[in-house]
């Protein structure tokens, strides 16, 4: 293995070893909740310090050693944080140190805020910022990481520093292939049986996930987190303030901008589709509007600022209109990985019955796959949901 795997008895030395404060004690716990690493907070017993720690385990954490992976994902998101750093410092953790040998990251306690996915399962709205933040996330990181904010040799820099295979590997495999076909990975409730196996039989759904995945391995064109859900971002409020913060950029490389923008979008319909089946009101069906809108807008904010003015205003048009056709696909992809596939969401199978969301979700994620040149305008998606 070659490193040494923290356990949380370990985090208040390692903290003090690497110079991040002299306590002699600290409170820890193990707050690990995603599929992949181990998080620890840690905290003077007092509370008026704390700390999280985020290690990279050589295997995926929920599936264990049966499952092993390079824990130099860990070097993928800690150059993910640098270059958002430079950026949009306001919408991710503050980052304290990066151990590259022990693939840990020691970064700012964010317990105070809570993760979307969880406010949402509660019934909270979006509120009027967060999706807003989240276009201009990927706004920021991707306008100046692709070649309209890179000069041509810096870029084929940036794109040779954060090639990571195993992570894309895992999106290709388990968002862009595996729902279509049989895989021990897969799994469903039962009631989806029908469907599952007309995904599979479907061979233009497949062609038109095949171009997806055929985008996501060749185009290179901005820096992404990789892994954008709404399990990805916390919100809350800081001295009166709203606050949100995007974390766990480990699948972060150089791919396709509508990658980010199609899972964030993916999940905002997936709890759309949780509060439709509580009968909920929400302000849900509005994000993928919303995070668009700021996106584009903050795109062509950006665009005067470019390196490179060959790239005219005409093709600025024709760039945006093929990011927001991807996207869509994207998100489709995911909204089908995430029922019949790896890794589902607490959206749909905390429902006291996850059936008729479930369904009805999967024929929208179709839809968004193969109809997405169709679909040319937020209006078009919200269209679809009703
Ligand atoms: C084996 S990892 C499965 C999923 O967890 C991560 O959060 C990514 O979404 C990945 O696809
Ligand atoms: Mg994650």
């Amino acid at each position: 293995m070659g490193y040494r795997i923290l356990e949380t008895e370990d985090v208040a030395g390692y903290l003090r070893e690497r110079g991040h404060w002299d306590l002699s004690d600290a409170e820890v716990r193990e707050v690990s909740d995603g599929n992949m690493n181990r998080v620890f907070l840690a905290s003077s017993k007092d509370g008026t310090r704390s700390l999280a720690v985020k290690q990279a385990l050589p295997w995926v954490r929920v599936a264990g050693p049966s499952w092993p992976m390079s824990p130099e994902r860990a070097d993928a998101e800690a150059r993910a944080y640098e270059r958002v750093a430079a950026v949009a410092p306001d919408k991710i953790p503050v980052i304290h140190g990066y151990d590259p040998e022990n693939y840990a990251l020691v970064m700012e306690d964010m317990s105070d805020l809570e993760v979307l996915r969880t406010v949402l399962n509660e019934g909270a709205p979006y509120g009027p910022d967060t999706s807003a933040r989240i276009g201009e996330f990927v706004a920021q990181l991707s306008f100046t990481t692709s070649d309209f904010g890179l000069a041509s040799a810096d870029r084929k820099a940036l794109i040779a520093a954060s090639v990571s295979p195993e992570l894309c590997e895992i999106t290709e495999d388990v968002v862009l292939s595996e729902p279509y076909i049989e895989h021990e990975h897969n799994h469903w409730h039962p009631e989806l049986d029908d469907l599952a196996a007309e995904f599979r039989a479907d061979a233009r759904l497949r062609t038109e996930v095949a171009d997806l995945r055929h985008v996501f391995m060749t185009s290179a064109q901005a820096l992404l987190h990789g892994d954008l859900h709404t399990g990805s971002v916390m919100v809350g409020v800081r001295e009166g303030a709203p606050v949100i913060r995007v974390f766990d950029p480990e699948f972060s490389f150089v791919g396709p901008i509508g990658f980010d923008l199609g899972l964030y979008w993916a999940n905002t319909l997936v709890s759309q589709a949780r509060a439709a089946a509580l009968g909920a009101e929400s302000d849900h069906a509005d994000q993928l509007r919303l995070s668009w809108e700021a996106f584009e807008a903050e795109f062509r904010r950006l665009w005067p600022t470019r390196v490179d003015t060959f790239f005219d205003d005409a093709y600025l048009d024709r760039f945006l209109a093929r990011v927001w056709t991807e996207s869509i696909g994207f998100a489709g992809t995911e909204i089908v990985r995430r029922i019949i596939g790896f890794a589902h969401l607490t959206d749909l199978t905390t429902l006291p019955d996850p059936v008729p969301a479930s369904r009805r979700a999967l024929l929208l994620g179709r839809e968004l796959i193969v109809g997405r040149a169709e679909l040319t305008s937020p209006e078009d998606v919200e269209a679809l949901l009703h």
